[in-house]
Formats: C-alpha cells, structure tokens, sequence
C-alpha cells in the first residue's frame, strides 16, 4: 500500500534555516543510490576497487561510486563550500560556493560497506554545519567544532525499503521513500527513543580485545535476572545505521568500544564528524544519549578530520547505566 500525506519536500518548507535545498539534495542522493544497491550485482558495481581510503581499509567500487555521486549532487545545491567524506583524504572546498550562509556537510556514503556483496543493509549518514569562514584556510577551525554545532543531522537506511530520518534540532522525522513515484512521505513523525530496551548490538567478537569496563558492562547484559529485563538480546548487522534505526525505534543499546589490542583501534572504529556525531545528534532529539562513556559525543572537540572515537548510543537510562560501568559506579 502507498503511504500518503507529507511529503519530504513539503516538510523541509517548515524547517526556519535556509539549508533545505541541500537536505533535497540529499534525499536525491539517497533514491540515486538506493536505485544503484538494487542492481549492483547486475552493473558489475559489486567488489573492490583495490584502492585503500585514508583509513587503510579497502574501497569498495559502491563506496567511491556513492562519495562521487554525493559530491555532485552537494555541489550541485549551490549551498555547500565544503565537503568532508568517509572516503576522501582531505576536504573538498567549493570556492565559488563560499559565501555569507553556506554549509558543510560531513557524510559517509555507504555506511557498512562489508554488507554490500552480501545483500545486507546498508547506509548514508550526513551532518551539516555552517561556514563560518568564507575561506579555504579557515576550513579547518569550522569542520572541528563540536557536535552541538551542527544544524542538521540524520541518516538514509537502505533495508527492506528505503528511509531517511533527519532532525535540525526540533523532532526527529522519518520518510519512507516511495520506490513507484520516487518520493519520500512522512512516515515516523516526531520519533521518541524509549527510556531503555531490551536489545544490545555489539560485535562481541572482540569480547577479549576489549578493555575490561567493556567486557563488565556486557557480562552485566548478559546475566539473567528476570526483574532488571536480563538478558538483553543480541542484534548486530555490521551496519552501524541499521542497528542506530532499530535502537532508535525499539529501544537498547549500540557500542563499537575502544579496542585495548589493536593498535589501528584504541579508540574504536567509528569516526566522529561523519557517524558519532551526526547520529548522536538524532539521538538525543529523540530522547536518548550518546556517550563515549567518559563524556557526551557531542561535546567531544575534534581535532582531525577522520577522528575515531568510542560510542556508546541509545535509550538513555541504557547508556547512562553503561556510563556508571564505564566511569567505575558499578
Ligand atoms: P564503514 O563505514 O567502513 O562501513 O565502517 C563502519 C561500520 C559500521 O557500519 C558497523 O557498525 C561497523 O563498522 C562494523 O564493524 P565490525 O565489522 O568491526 O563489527
Ligand atoms: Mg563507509
């Protein structure tokens, strides 16, 4: 059946800042490449490239296909001075874009890549910033403030069907796209994380690379006793925006903690301009918290472009109890 009502266009009227062209944009670029996941294997756009991005992990085709396609589609807004991806080394800068008003915009284009040949689900998370400075050379200062600075954040998850959920501040609305007309419509208005869930997604492989708050926090999860809800249940995808949108809407708790081995890991795996922060940023409209379990994401000060930071995210009194575990309470 269609959904029908608001459409994402009609909604982005009601936003007060002047960025709704490139959350347009942006949902451009989620039917582009939600169209493209559809007939990957067929397009021979499956597989690797057999580049490196500037993390050293390995490119696949989609992921540079997907960051090529954003930066276009961005520029093409006539909004945008400055881009920061996943996937590119250095920031792009627009220099006739820079004027009096325009954004960054902070995106990684496949979030969960490994899921790709597997026909797994996937993800686009953005962030978008004001240009403070008109300049190239103040680039730098604007990218690395703090999550609270950010005017606009959310996520496209490409599942079953494909939905954009984004917050400027003021509620955290979902859109479903509508693959026949190729529109999104309002499908999960002002969502509300519940207080605390009965799922954590972790990938508890590296149970024993952990530090031991890590591995105290889980076995705490894991312990049975029926009047605190425990057992949680397990549910992990490898796909950081697919296992954010369950936590968001049932509730529970996500974490890619500090890795205590891996040298290419001490503070964990994911990055915090491009999928800490932005998510974060949804999740507390939304009710809920993210923590590194030392101190809130967003009050984190960047100091690089591609810096990783442990999360901890979901319904607040889960994250709060796993900050108590974290800061030595429990
Ligand atoms: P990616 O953006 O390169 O795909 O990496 C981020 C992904 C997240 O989506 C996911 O939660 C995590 O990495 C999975 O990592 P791991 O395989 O180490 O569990
Ligand atoms: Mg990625």
């Amino acid at each position: 059946m269609r959904i029908v009502g608001t459409t994402l266009v009609h909604h982005l009227l009601t936003e007060k800042e002047a960025f709704a062209p490139v959350l347009t944009q942006i949902s451009l670029g989620a039917k582009l490449i939600g169209r493209e996941l559809q007939q990957a294997g067929l397009v021979n756009m499956l597989g690797y490239t057999g580049g490196m991005n500037v993390q050293g992990e390995k490119v696949k085709k989609l992921d540079l296909w997907a960051n090529d396609a954003f930066v276009e589609i961005l520029k093409e807004s006539g909004l945008v001075c400055t881009l920061i991806s996943e996937e590119m080394d250095e920031p792009l800068h627009f220099n006739d874009y820079c004027k009096e008003g325009s954004y960054l915009v902070c995106f990684d284009p496949i979030d969960g890549s490994s899921n790709i040949d597997v026909n797994g689900a996937l993800g686009t998370i953005f962030s978008v910033r004001r240009r403070r400075g008109k300049e190239a050379d103040h680039m730098r200062p604007d990218a690395l403030e703090k999550g609270t600075e950010q005017v606009a954040a959310g996520y496209v998850m490409y599942g079953t069907g494909t939905i954009l959920v984004y917050t400027t501040g003021r509620g955290v609305n979902g859109f479903t796209l509508d693959p026949n007309i190729g529109e999104f419509f309002l499908s999960h208005p002002n969502i509300q994380a519940p207080k605390r869930g009965k799922t954590y997604s972790v990938n508890e492989g590296n149970y024993h690379h952990w530090h031991p708050q890590s591995r105290k926090f889980i076995d705490h999860l894991r312990e049975i006793d029926k009047a605190s809800g425990r057992p949680y249940s397990l549910r992990y995808t490898g796909a950081l925006v697919a296992d954010f949108h369950r936590t968001l809407l049932e509730g529970g708790i996500y974490l890619y903690p500090a890795d205590a081995d891996d040298p290419k890991k001490p503070t964990g795996k994911l990055r915090l301009l491009y999928e800490a922060a932005p998510l974060g940023f949804v999740m507390e409209v939304a009710g809920g918290k993210a923590s590194t379990g030392e101190m809130r994401i967003l009050d984190i000060q960047p100091s690089s472009y591609h810096q990783r930071v442990p999360l901890i995210i979901g319904s607040a009194e889960d994250v709060t109890m796993a900050e108590d575990f974290y800061q030595g309470r429990r």
